[in-house]
């Protein structure tokens, strides 16, 4: 079976999941699931049947997961979920870092150096950064948005909390060209799918964040930005002008 990857291209974790597939050409399987029509946990998408693979589990993903439960994809309905032969994940950086090991050969091992104990911990370290503050402040003001309407958002102090990551990953770029080291890793994936999507909101500027400016330019510069990134990023921007009435600004 090829793993399989469950997707909504708007999610910035997705995103990072899509550049390391394409970067380091691992043939998956993508399965879509419509995060703005519920489909991560609607009565359409939980659909209970008993299954075919006559396991004991009765609850499935309706149409697009056929017969594998619910329980074993992700049991906080959130994208991206990876499912192969062997493991199941639900979170984008074991993702990223089992996409490295089991599948990514060479190229793997500069993108998450796990032989070398001590920068494997610090690509681990910029991934918990990544998870514990960018995205949970990055999804924190888009999920605000969509709850409440955008007039309805104190948008300055979102402002206030993204920014200070600016600051922080700034600070991380001053010595190196990557969030790491001078040598790319996953964690400039995870970083760079969030940044972009914070960034149009609160526009990273040269004069404020230079470290960082440059950073971003390089990493768009990436085929894979623009073949993973953009089409997700702008669908999100589209999506949340529509649910949250108002223009991100240009
Ligand atoms: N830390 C997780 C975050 C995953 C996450 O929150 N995904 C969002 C989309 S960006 C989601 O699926 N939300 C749907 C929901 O919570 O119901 C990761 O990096 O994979």
């Amino acid at each position: 079976m090829r793993p399989v990857l469950y997707i909504d291209k708007r999610s910035p974790p997705v995103r990072a999941c899509l550049m390391l597939a394409r970067i380091l050409k691992i043939d998956l399987e993508y399965k879509e699931i419509d995060l703005f029509k519920g489909e991560q946990n609607s009565e359409e998408f939980l659909k209970v049947s008993r299954c075919r693979c006559h396991c004991q589990e009765y609850i499935h993903l309706h149409y697009t997961l056929s017969c594998v439960s619910v329980s074993q994809i992700n049991k906080s309905h959130t994208v991206p979920s990876f499912q192969d032969d062997k493991i199941t994940l639900t979170d984008s950086h074991s993702i990223l870092i089992y996409l490295c090991e089991q599948y990514g050969g060479d190229g793997g091992k500069l993108l998450y150096p796990s032989e070398d104990r001590l920068l494997r911990t610090k690509v681990i370290n910029q991934l918990f950064f990544e998870s514990s503050i960018l995205f949970r402040r990055d999804s924190d003001m888009m999920s605000e948005i969509i709850r409440k309407g955008f007039s309805q958002v104190d948008i300055l102090t979102h402002e206030r909390k993204i920014t200070e990551c600016y600051d922080i990953l700034d600070r991380f770029l001053e010595n190196s060209k990557y969030v790491v080291h001078n040598e790319m890793t996953i964690a400039d994936l995870s970083v760079v799918t969030t940044l972009s999507t914070v960034d149009l909101m609160f526009r990273v500027t040269e004069d404020k964040w230079r470290h960082l400016f440059k950073w971003f330019a390089r990493m768009k510069s990436l085929p894979e930005y623009s073949e993973c990134n953009t089409v997700g990023l702008n669908h999100l921007k589209e999506t949340m002008e529509r649910f949250g009435k108002f223009k991100f600004p240009q």
